[in-house]
């Protein structure tokens, strides 16, 4: 039988003739121009990457490998008496280009159940930090400490050929991928549940495996959700902070551990992945500020004006790409009216879709004000149970460990190489508009 990863091999082999044939008569040709103002402006709309597992449309959202989330949850294999797909499909989709069969997914469960051990000096180097610290801290903290059992830095250390860079990427990204769940659940129980750690359960998929541990188990809506959640928050295009900086610091053969983690310190920012934190906790704070459970829309409305007068973002809403409401959100809202329709949070977040987008329209600044995915995730959390909001990026960041880890073994399979962009300095910008100075260089 042909494992995975020859499977990975061939088909990146055939990429790579098809990248090199490309170049070779379409190298120069140009894709773009760039403006001053991109430049100081955090380079949006510059293209300069190549991420081959998902692609985002302004307009139409994410697609990955070409389909959107609907067609995602109607096409990829299922748990038994489950209805929303498996994120181990989503892996095999991103990394194969090709949608899986049942027994390619059951394959991979199988996979990363072999290989989620997780060595105790992580555990112990979690615990000798304080419970209080932030459950992203602490995640970052256990992927390094995990980085001991790099097979690439091993085998770099050890003289490795450049053509082997790939299968030592692929054979550590399935060992994190598969280990990050247990590690993810056991920072969970130590901070929330008193070090009440729960072990793993063998029969279960990835993301069943890790609502049982964290002690969702009994609930087969958490697991549907954990299932949900795990593949619409695995990946958005290359150029997001967490993929950016995955493929960043891989790109100087940095080891996938090493990388990961730089990814995650980025996913913990409050513009990117800790907004799904920020989100509830202003809600809240806006329920206990006005002293109801449900505030109507006029309330809601005037909270948002108050944000917005102190000099702070409305987390959960716009988008450095996205011009219309994110259908990450959307696929959140459809679980939410099938599940929990009559939840008060999940009813307020609606009301918020409703309340805000005309308000920040209304500041004529903002370019995108509709609601992204982390505008909806928590409310869905707390329906369960999981209330403990600081905890919710870790889980986003297990899961966009599929498609930052699944970008790493094609950067290596084809071979990218450092990247290294050129930047200038404002002397440099007056100089060049006097006529004085070039603004490119080497
Ligand atoms: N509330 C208030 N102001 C906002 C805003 C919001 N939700 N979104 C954008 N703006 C402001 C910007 O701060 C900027 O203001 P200044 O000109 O005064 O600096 C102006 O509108 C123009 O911004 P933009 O061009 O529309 O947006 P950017 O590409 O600069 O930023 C962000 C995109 C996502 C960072 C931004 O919309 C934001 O801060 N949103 C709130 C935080 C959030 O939800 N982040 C998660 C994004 C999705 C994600 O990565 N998830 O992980």
């Amino acid at each position: 039988m042909v494992g995975l990863k020859e499977q990975f091999k061939e088909t990146a082999d055939k990429v790579n003739s098809e990248i090199k044939a490309l170049l070779k008569e379409h190298g120069s040709k140009k894709i773009g121009e760039v403006t001053l103002s991109q430049v100081y402006q955090g380079m949006r709309g510059i293209t300069g990457l190549v991420t081959e597992t998902s692609l985002l449309d302004a307009q139409e959202g994410i697609r990955f490998r070409g389909y959107s989330i609907p067609e995602l949850r109607e096409k990829l294999p299922k748990a038994p008496q489950g209805t929303e797909p498996l994120p181990e499909g989503l892996f095999h989709l991103m990394l194969m280009g090709e949608l899986p069969a049942d027994k390619d997914v059951h394959e991979l469960t199988a996979l990363w159940q072999r290989r989620s051990h997780v060595p105790k000096h992580v555990f112990d180097t979690i615990e000798a930090l304080p419970v209080s610290t932030h459950p992203m801290t602490q995640f970052v903290v256990a992927i390094m400490a995990m980085q001991t059992e790099s097979s690439f830095a091993k085998k770099y250390a050890a003289g490795m050929n450049k053509k082997d860079y790939w299968e030592a990427t692929f054979d550590d990204a399935m060992d994190l991928i598969a280990r990050l769940p247990r590690v993810a659940a056991y920072i969970y129980r130590r901070k929330y549940k008193d070090g009440d750690d729960i072990q793993p359960d063998g029969l279960l998929d990835w993301a069943g495996n890790f609502a049982h541990m964290m002690g969702y188990g009994e609930d087969e809506g958490f697991k549907e959700l954990m299932r949900l959640y795990m593949t619409i928050h695995a990946d958005h295009e290359g150029g997001n902070v967490s993929a950016h900086t995955t493929h960043l610091v891989g790109s100087a053969l940095s080891d996938p551990y090493l990388s990961f983690a730089a990814g995650m310190n980025g996913l913990a920012g409050p513009l990117h992945g800790l907004a799904n934190q920020e989100v509830i906790k202003w809600i809240f704070e806006m329920r206990e500020q006005l002293g109801v459970e449900t505030p109507s829309k006029e309330q809601i409305s005037e909270y948002v004006k108050k944000t917005l007068s102190e000099g702070k973002v409305v987390p959960g809403y716009g988008h450095a790409v996205l011009r219309k409401t994110d259908p990450r959100f959307t696929a959140q809202m459809e679980f939410g009216k099938k599940h929990l329709a009559d939840d008060p949070l999940v009813q307020t977040v609606w009301n918020i879709y409703e309340t805000v987008p005309p308000i920040l329209q209304s500041l004529g600044k903002i370019k995108n004000p509709w609601p992204n995915v982390d505008a909806h995730s928590g409310a869905l959390l707390v329906h369960y149970g999981m209330v403990e909001y600081e905890f919710y990026t870790v889980l986003f960041g297990v899961s966009r460990a599929l498609g930052v880890l699944a970008s790493l073994c094609w950067d290596r399979a084809l071979g990218l190489p450092l990247e290294r962009p050129k930047s200038i300095t404002t002397e440099l910008v007056k100089l060049w508009l006097d006529g004085k100075g070039e603004i490119w260089g080497d």
